[in-house]
């Protein structure tokens, strides 16, 4: 080490580290969103931890941070580079400029390496952006080092600056800093309005068949969750850290595999089809006790037993796989196909599909999980047998079959909610998808059962409303629910995890009733 070198602080020698690491993440992520059909390192690398990381864990994230999962990753992932890109800095100023060599190009083989190896096969493309990130981090960082060693004599600043004087390095890497991070404020900007700009190319949705009449208001019951869940407060639940954008001109469904006849459907062949609309509640196997990784909406959208019944399914395949254009799968049984609404779906309350929710065409099944079910930017549909093929979450400890289970929740009042003594009504949402329910009963304070009023059914694959008026009395309670399904079957009290195949016990809430 020689003298100039130890004048450095480690917190400058750390800030010119971050700087370059901004830049070059930054000004990649600009690139990827410019150039159709690059992977940003960023998301490849977040995207081989989703497929990787076990699913204990998985669940253990949901539970934390719901539907913001993804967001608590990438705000992991860039608190890990950010550190990284510190310490890059340090070694780089202080220590050894090969040593920083060695390590950045360690952390581009693992961007290179996770963009490069997908979960839908070898992208050859994969690692450019990586390496012209890393191209840009290593010029950013071997210039600002050396305007920070850069003896002072030969600086040429007019107002001659005083030894230890960096406003110069510090002025560079600000202004370094800061296009790296207007390079990503552009990237987010680009994407939106590419989102938009694709989703607008599916509409008009097509006249339907079969139009629905809106939903009467005798199927909502006071106290529950709204009947259609708003679009916008749909959950969202996917290994997708970057939403695909698809372009309808260039989609298409391949359904192939164990079909007498294989066949390609473009967009327009598909909503020329016989289309119809289904109120359907879509459930995730994540979902615990009590949650709200469930939601109902009106799917638009061509039924997928007429689709398969036109190429002929080869007797032997008994799974049908959804594919996704991102390599994701789901894999349900060809028993499925009972008559059922399952749809190759377009829209959802009367929107094209949003991208969040899988954009231009997905899979929706009533009775079965999402994730063996519910493939969202649909690509492929291929007959196949269980034996042959595992589906996405199969390797990772879920069960291949996700039938849905009886299940019910309490939505008002919430848990721990204050409430005044009197007349107050406790209302909620009980399924049992695609059979419906007969029968929901409350118990307070573990007394006996009591029935609560069902709202109008609207088909036993919708959620049914519940409500029940109930004459609080100050002190604390419990309120627990149960619910029974249209063949008698009564929710078991049994607590089991989502894992493996959904999450079994009753749901309770405790309130508190003012004197
Ligand atoms: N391509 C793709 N489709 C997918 C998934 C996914 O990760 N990728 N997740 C599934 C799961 S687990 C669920 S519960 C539903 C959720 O659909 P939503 O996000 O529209 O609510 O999508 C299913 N379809
Ligand atoms: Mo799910």
């Amino acid at each position: 080490m020689n003298e100039t070198s130890r004048t450095i602080p480690s917190v400058l020698a750390a800030a010119i580290g971050v700087a370059a690491g901004l830049t070059g993440l930054g000004l990649t992520e600009l690139m990827t969103a410019l150039v159709g059909g690059l992977t940003s390192p960023l998301v490849a690398v977040g995207d081989r931890i989703v497929d990787n990381v076990p699913s204990p864990i998985t669940q253990l994230a949901i539970d934390l941070f719901g539907t913001n999962d993804k967001i608590a990753l990438f705000v992991g992932l860039g608190l890990t580079l950010l550190l990284l890109a510190a310490a890059l800095g340090v070694v780089a100023v202080s220590k050894s400029l090969r040593l920083a060599a060695i390590g950045l190009a360690s952390v581009a083989v693992l961007g290179a390496a996770a963009a490069t190896f997908t979960r839908s096969g070898v992208e050859l493309s994969g690692s450019l952006p990586t390496l012209v990130g890393t191209a840009i981090t290593w010029a950013t960082l071997t210039y600002l080092r050396s305007l920070a060693l850069l003896p002072q004599k030969t600086l040429p600043i007019v107002d001659s600056p005083q030894p230890g004087d960096r406003r110069s390095v510090i002025a560079g890497l600000l202004t370094l800093s800061f296009l790296g991070g207007a390079g990503f404020a552009v990237s987010q900007v680009i994407s939106r309005n590419r989102s938009a700009r694709l989703q607008s190319a599916a509409l008009p949705i097509p006249t339907t068949a079969r139009t629905l009449a809106p939903t009467p208001t005798s199927a909502q019951a006071p106290g529950a969750a709204p009947l259609f869940t708003p679009t916008t407060d749909f959950y969202r639940i996917d290994t997708a850290l970057r939403v695909p954008q698809v372009d309808v001109a260039d989609w298409s469904l391949r359904i192939h595999g164990m079909v007498d006849e294989e066949r390609t459907l473009t967009f327009d062949d598909l909503v020329s089809r016989n289309v119809i609309e289904s109120d359907i509640t879509l459930t995730c196997v994540s979902n615990t006790v009590g949650g709200n990784l469930v939601g109902t909406a009106r799917w638009t959208g061509i039924r997928l037993d007429d689709l398969l019944t036109e190429v002929g399914i080869d007797p032997a395949a008994d799974q049908i796989v959804g594919r996704s254009i991102d390599g994701y799968t789901c894999g349900f049984p060809t028993s499925a196909l009972d008559g059922r609404d399952a749809l190759v779906a377009f829209a959802m309350n009367g929107e094209p599909l949003p991208q969040q929710h899988g954009f231009p065409a997905r899979l929706i099944v009533p009775g079965l999980y999402g994730y063996v079910s519910a493939t969202k930017w649909l690509t492929e549909i291929e007959l196949t047998r269980f034996s042959d093929f595992d589906h996405f979450w199969v390797s990772r400890g879920y069960s291949a079959l996700g039938p849905i289970k009886l299940q019910s929740r309490i939505d008002t009042p919430r848990g721990l909610d204050r409430i005044d003594a009197g007349m107050t009504v406790i209302g909620g949402v009980a399924w049992a998808q695609p059979i419906g329910i007969s029968r929901v009963e409350l118990s307070i304070d573990e007394g006996p059962w009591m029935d609560a009023q069902l709202a109008d059914e609207v088909n036993g694959s919708v959620w049914r409303q519940w409500s029940f008026p109930w004459e609080a009395t100050p002190g604390r309670h419990s309120i627990t629910v149960r619910a029974t399904d249209s063949e008698g079957n009564l929710q078991t009290e049994d607590r089991q995890e989502p894992l493996p195949n959904g999450a079994t016990g009753r749901h309770t809430v405790i309130v508190l009733v003012n004197e």
